[in-house]
């Protein structure tokens, strides 16, 4: 034994060497069988003959150094100031289906409210038998339950509604997140201020300095929506409306109130004029979609993209991707390499919960040849997501909300991937 490493230094090499003598590199495959000459796994690394980091050192952990690069990135010219904006998820770094609350995207009207949970409160006034005010203890002494759900904001793929805008998956479709939330469902805070019979409509207002209100209809609010206070187990981010959010499941995210201080059952939707300005979709006889809430299924590679190049070089490789439903779960993926000559059944994996993100790999030989690379999600409703073509055909091209189409991209020889489309 060596005083620098347990396992000593000249041991664990001569192991090695031995090792790779005696054959076992031939059993490793396609771009694995390099240790022969390959100085990080013959050589002790600086790593190993240190102690590394102690407990002490840090209360709440960070990720690696080395993970730097993987960020919420906002675009410049996108908005006017850093206050009315928005930032992107870096979708093409991460795997699985949950977003670390770290790089969940940002939309603020009027930026993040820096809120004292102490002197917070919710209020519950309008058409019920009981005006109340609870406090943050109070909601917590109330039944509470966890899911997963994906928030997307209406203008995610926006701007790649006329045509390919912005090269990077983490900018085409990273206005969406998907964590694990813990709150109380509405049904409970309704039913302890005894909603009346008029109650249809429910109005929910923010602290932040833009005030947000939205209004949403009564069913959808007894059916699932949560007054969420916890996020991926852990109080919810400043960002992301701490202490309190309301969470819509499966519907648009300019819905989903973040730092949430007021509900006010009506008969009608009390914000309705100005949500009719602001979030319809305008069709090209010059009419208007109105309440588009649900977010429809959608889908689409995070790797490789235009920010994950293939760098490898041909051989054995890995598709992966994400798909979605609004309406429900993501049973199947669709991927075609050839740009819709030939689709192959992607391989779905981990969780399918509902209204969550889906995790979806495709592995496969690549040839060294260009490709072009979609994703096709169906829901289990049946609906199978389109064509940008065919979306456009029904919408035209006046509204840049719910754009849900098959995103391309294009893989060239040397791996480089552009953002693209075909019809
Ligand atoms: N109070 C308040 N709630 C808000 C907003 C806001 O600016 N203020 N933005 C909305 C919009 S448009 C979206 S897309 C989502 C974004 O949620 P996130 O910041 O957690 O990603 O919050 C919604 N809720
Ligand atoms: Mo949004």
């Amino acid at each position: 034994m060596t005083k620098d490493h347990p396992a000593g230094k000249t041991t664990r090499r001569a192991f090695m060497r031995g090792a790779v003598a005696g054959g076992v590199g031939t059993l490793v495959t396609g771009g694995a069988a390099k240790a022969a000459g390959d100085a990080a796994i013959l050589e002790v690394q600086p790593w190993s003959r240190e102690l590394g980091v102690g407990v002490d050192a840090s209360g709440y952990g960070m990720p690696s150094p080395h993970e730097a690069g993987v960020h919420r990135t906002p675009v410049d010219w996108l908005t006017a100031d850093p206050f009315a904006s928005i930032n992107f998820t870096p979708i093409h770094k991460l795997d699985g289906i949950i977003t670390p609350n770290g790089v969940c995207f940002e939309r603020h009207h009027s930026g993040a409210a820096q809120i004292d949970p102490a002197a917070h409160r919710l209020m519950i006034n309008g058409l019920v038998e009981r005006e109340l005010v609870f406090t943050m203890d109070d909601l917590r002494r109330l039944p509470r339950e966890n899911h997963v759900y994906f928030l997307e904001c209406t203008a995610n793929s926006g701007m790649e509604w006329r045509g390919p805008q912005l090269n990077g998956v983490q900018f085409t479709h990273g206005m969406i997140h998907n964590v694990m939330y813990t709150g109380v469902p509405l049904r409970h805070l309704l039913a302890e201020a005894g909603v009346k019979l008029s109650g249809k409509w429910v109005l929910f207002e923010g602290a932040d300095a833009a005030g947000l209100t939205r209004s949403v209809p009564m069913e959808k609010v007894m059916d699932d929506c949560l007054v969420a206070f916890a996020m991926n187990g852990e109080a919810l981010r400043v960002e992301q409306g701490y202490p309190l959010r309301l969470v819509i499941p499966g519907w648009e995210g300019n819905m989903w109130i973040k730092w949430l201080r007021r509900i006010e059952v009506g008969d009608a939707p009390w914000h309705a004029k100005e949500e009719t300005s602001k979030y319809t979709d305008l069709m090209p006889d010059g009419r208007a979609r109105r309440f588009t809430w649900v977010m429809d299924a959608k889908s689409v590679i995070t790797s490789p993209s235009p920010q994950m190049p293939i760098r490898h070089g041909k051989g054995r490789m890995v598709l992966t991707g994400l798909a979605w439903s609004g309406r429900g779960t993501i049973p199947r993926v669709d991927v075609t390499l050839d740009g819709g000559k030939n689709w192959h059944m992607a391989r779905m994996d981990g969780p399918s919960l509902d209204k969550s993100l889906h995790r979806f790999y495709y592995e496969f030989d690549w040839d060294g040849g260009e490709m072009l690379l979609q994703s096709r999600a169906h829901d289990n409703t049946g609906y199978v997501q389109p064509t940008k073509d065919a979306l456009r055909a029904l919408r035209g091209v006046n509204s840049t909300y719910h754009n849900n189409g098959i995103q391309t991209w294009h893989v060239g020889r040397d791996g480089e991937v552009e953002n693209v489309e075909i019809s």
